[in-house]
């Protein structure tokens, strides 16, 4: 399984790239010269720490609910079906819904826990970096007191991804017999490629509200939705997971799972 945005829009948070509702379209209020450098590392260090400290704020994880989709994906697991979840997300929304933390792949980090900016040696109670972002503390005592600008192990455009990402993809995909995908535009790499990482052949859908992840007439790899093994199923992820419950007959299982559960 394979998550991105557009999962947890539903419970609140806003994707990036959707027209209109995305964070992208909306940054105005974060006075950015470009979008994307909320996530960038230079920006980050050399001019303003401020927009993506905001950002923590809003994100921090117990804010939000997990979603429909979130708890279908709780449900694989609990059905033995789910080999694991990759996420783009840095909500930990799959953690609230009661999924193990061991089926998660962070694939982009999230706020479990931080470090310094460029000395991934140095780690910094989370609980400390939460109290600096919900104003309890202040950023500028917290970073004077680890000597560097402190932050949630979350990803920048420019970071490595966590060595664990490139662990699962060797142990999870020669494995996977159906490879579902949500909720993402695809195209943040290396991520998007992990469509590519099945065994020729494996069945993949993606369920998102467009069409996206498809190979151009010159590039190998990317969605086939002509072909035989590829399904697009076009609309809200959370409507597709309500009618794979029904489908599948799962309706009491799914009224039945609580949040956090199996945490
Ligand atoms: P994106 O690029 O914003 O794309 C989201 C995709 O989801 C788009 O194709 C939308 O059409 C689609 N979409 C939106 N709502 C729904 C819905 N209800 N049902 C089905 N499809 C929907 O987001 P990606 O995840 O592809 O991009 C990767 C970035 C986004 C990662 O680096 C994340 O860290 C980052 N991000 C994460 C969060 C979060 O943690 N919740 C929020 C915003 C951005």
């Amino acid at each position: 399984m394979l998550i991105g945005a557009g999962v947890s829009v539903s419970a609140g948070i806003p994707d990036f790239r959707s027209p209109q509702t995305g964070l992208y379209h909306n940054l105005a209020q974060y006075n950015l010269p470009y979008a994307e450098a909320i996530f960038d590392l230079d920006y980050f260090q050399s001019v303003d720490s401020r927009p993506f400290y905001r950002l923590c704020r809003e994100l921090w994880p117990g804010q939000y609910t997990p979603t429909p989709t979130h708890r279908f994906i709780r449900l694989l697991h609990e059905k033995k079906l789910l080999r694991r979840c990759f996420t783009q997300n840095i909500d930990s929304l799959e953690t609230a819904a009661g999924l193990p933390k061991e089926m998660v792949v962070a694939a982009h980090g999230n706020f479990d826990s931080a470090h310094v900016v460029g000395r991934d040696d140095v780690e910094v109670p989370i609980e400390e970096v939460r109290a600096a972002a919900m104003g309890e503390d202040d950023w500028a005592s917290l970073n004077e007191r680890y000597g560097g600008l402190c932050k949630p192990s979350i990803v920048f455009f420019g970071e490595q991804l966590p060595p664990r990402f490139f662990e699962a993809i060797r142990t999870d995909f020669p494995s996977c017999g159906l490879l579902l995908v949500m909720g993402t535009s695809l195209v943040v790499q290396p991520f998007a490629s992990l469509i590519d990482q099945v065994r020729p052949g494996t069945p993949r859908a993606l369920f998102n509200r467009e069409r996206v992840g498809e190979g151009g007439v010159m590039s190998a790899g990317g969605f086939d939705f002509d072909g035989s093994s590829d399904t697009f199923v076009e609309g809200d992820c959370d409507a597709a997971c309500l009618e794979l419950v029904r489908l599948a007959g799962w309706e009491a299982d799914f009224a039945a799972l609580e949040d956090n559960c199996g945490a």
